[in-house]
């Protein structure tokens, strides 16, 4: 058996260094040398004191100018600021969702899409009060998807998911005036409220920001969820690797990078069809591997062990390789900086999305109603790229790690029930890891998530986090490019039990789990909801009393402040390496890291200090326990 060791970050950035030296050969630009650029950044607009929301301006405040030029101070412009960026997040997943539920709508027996989990459309139909009894299943899956459709602007009413958090939740929801109303409907009342002379009351904005971050997780991310596991399956644990060694030098190398499983499916579905394999070979290709970079790379591990070339930082090493045919793109986090990269080497940047279109790419439109055909020409053109690839310019960093992904929150429970007997004898529940947390073999939970941001070295506060909540017995549950942090280190392989305290690694053995677990990509965050929803049920706890936290230390984007709120909004105390651009008012800042809590019984800790971030969380996990007396 071969030895387990960690890939370390300095490991990493060595194959980043060998991979610029690519670059420099042939003139590519790279973020690295683009963050040099832009360093100093504006310190107006960090802080959040620069308002640009109407053309008197931008006005900047300042001590000498504590007022725009309508007026508003400081507090009120951050407040705006931080809304829109709430907005622009939410809005983002739940137009994933909405997509996904227009892929729903198009589901056949014969055709490209088709239900793969009936149990769970059986599950949600029964949930929303739709009549399940003798229907065809794709009658059915027609019938929720245009419900799903409706929630995005329905004139009524508060969203459907809700009725899935406990009871107390919902009640602090609905005292304190957040419900989520339809999806859409709360990123527009976002946009209005920030519109020059509407709100410029601190609290009124950022009540408004966690409404808006719950239509996101307990709305259009939860539609993304749980219709792609209707549609392609729900994950279960699965073996694959990570990093960018999943390169193939005799392939042709497809990467896939994005959000939208409805397009990643597709390309994975024809890199298997006998014509493209064919096809592959007669350009001398030994073959096609498909690896994934970002959300679409955990969508396609999950659900079929599709290797994980990297994370957000990563996107640009995959080109650098040299070995990349194409690099297929759909929507959210891709680099514009692709186009021009592609263009110093052999490879088609391939956008696929009206919603992402990009100067320096191949566009090749696609659509869920002629699915199949556009994933055929996707993969065709690929393939036919192989034969233009420079040799002397190939160079494939020989570092990966095996890793088990793929828990679900349904996935989480199976597993839970194989160690059933050992500790309570119901199945079906979270019950036996609400016993965990009760003994204290296992102390507590972080969700870990979120990007990577330049201003923390790539991937080391994700990693050095991990390891340190490992050895205090916490576990993790990890999503988006944190997940692909932690596989990328090893952290996903069954053998790095052995970083745990001595609870947590004997759960890790009796369960065959690996510590950090995999639960998906950045709208897979619902499935975090859904699991301490049923952790509260089944300890008999509120959320707000359950030794579990949230943790960005990496955050870059608009979705990650939306994610953000709807997690504290939750009742779930959310920590972050990176500051929101709130500084400058103490007022906002003190809302989100206090003032908030009596509304929702949790709030933000922001600390750039990452060893300490993570006293913290050990703190604040211990503080729960001692609340609950255990
Ligand atoms: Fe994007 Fe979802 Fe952030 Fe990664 S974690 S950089 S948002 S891919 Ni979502």
């Amino acid at each position: 058996m071969d030895t387990f060791k960690l890939t370390t970050v300095e490991e990493n950035e060595a194959a980043t260094a060998r991979l610029l030296e690519t670059g420099a050969l042939v003139g590519a630009d790279s973020w690295q040398q683009r963050v040099k650029n832009q360093t100093p950044h504006c310190k107006f607009g960090e802080e959040g004191a620069c308002c640009r929301i109407c053309s008197m301006g931008p006005c900047r405040i300042t001590p000498k100018a504590p007022r725009g030029i309508c007026g508003c101070d400081v507090h009120g412009i951050s407040g705006r600021n931080f809304l829109r960026f709430t907005a622009g997040g939410s809005a983002t997943h739940s137009d994933h969702g909405r997509e996904i539920c227009h892929t729903l709508h198009t589901v056949k027996p014969d055709g490209d899409y088709q239900v793969k989990d009936p149990e769970k459309l059986i599950r949600i139909a029964k949930e929303w009060g739709v009549e399940t009894e003798g229907k065809d299943i794709y009658d059915l899956a027609h019938e929720v998807s245009e419900l799903a459709l409706l929630e995005y602007g329905k004139p009524f009413g508060v969203q459907r998911w809700l009725s899935r958090a406990p009871k107390k939740t919902q009640e602090i929801w609905h005292r304190e005036g957040i419900e989520p109303r339809a999806i859409d409907r709360e990123v527009s009342t976002a946009m209005h409220m920030t519109h020059m002379g509407c709100s410029s009351l601190p609290e009124a904005l950022i009540r408004q920001a966690l409404r808006c971050g719950l239509s996101d997780g307990w709305g259009g991310s939860m539609c993304g969820t749980e219709f792609s596991d209707v549609m392609f399956g729900t994950p279960m644990p699965i073996d694959t690797e990570a990093n960018l060694g999943v390169m193939e030098k005799d392939m042709v190398n497809i990467i896939v990078h994005g959000h939208d499983p409805s397009l990643s499916e597709m390309i994975v579905k024809y890199a298997e069809d006998p014509e493209m394999l064919a096809l592959a070979k007669s350009v001398g290709a030994k073959g096609i591997n498909i690896a994934g970079v970002c959300c679409t790379s955990n969508e396609v591990a999950m659900r079929h062990g599709i290797p994980m070339a990297g994370n957000f930082l990563q996107q640009e090493n995959v080109v650098l390789t040299g070995a990349c045919e194409a690099i297929v793109v759909d929507v959210q986090c891709i680099f514009p900086a692709l186009g021009p990269l592609s263009k110093c080497f052999h490879t088609k940047f391939i956008t696929t999305s009206d919603i992402a279109r990009m100067p320096d790419s191949d566009f090749i439109h696609f659509d869920c109603e002629n699915a199949g055909e556009n994933a055929k020409q996707i993969v065709k053109t690929a393939v036919e790229n192989f034969v233009n690839r420079k040799q002397d310019l190939v160079h494939i960093p020989d570092i990966k790690q095996k890793a088990t992904v793929g828990y679900s929150f349904e996935a989480i429970v199976k597993t839970l029930d194989t160690v059933t007997n050992s500790f309570v004898d119901v199945v079906g529940t979270t019950k036996p890891l609400v016993e965990c947390v009760r003994s204290g073999v296992v102390r507590g939970a972080v969700a870990m998530v979120g990007c990577n941001n330049p201003k923390v070295r790539p991937d080391s506060a994700h990693v050095e986090l991990m390891k340190k909540l490992l050895k205090e017995d916490i576990i993790l549950v990890v999503s988006g490019c944190s997940a692909q942090a932690a596989a990328k280190a090893g952290l996903m392989d069954k053998r790095a039990k052995d970083l745990c305290g001595d609870g947590l690694k004997r759960v890790c053995e009796l369960a065959d789990i690996p510590p950090v677990l995999h639960m998906g990509s950045c709208v897979d965050i619902s499935r975090m909801m859904i699991l301490v929803a049923e952790l509260a049920k089944d300890s008999g706890w509120d959320i707000t009393q359950l030794p579990v936290v949230g943790c960005a230390p990496e955050w870059m984007s608009e979705k990650a402040v939306s994610i953000g709120n709807y997690v504290v909004a939750t009742g779930i105390d959310t920590f972050l390496g990176v500051h929101p651009m709130v500084k400058a008012s103490n007022v906002v800042d003190g809302l989100l890291q206090g003032g908030i809590r009596d509304w929702v019984g949790a709030n933000y800790h922001v600390q750039l200090d990452i060893d300490k971030l993570g006293d913290e969380m050990i703190e604040a996990i211990e503080a729960k326990r001692d609340a609950l007396g255990i």
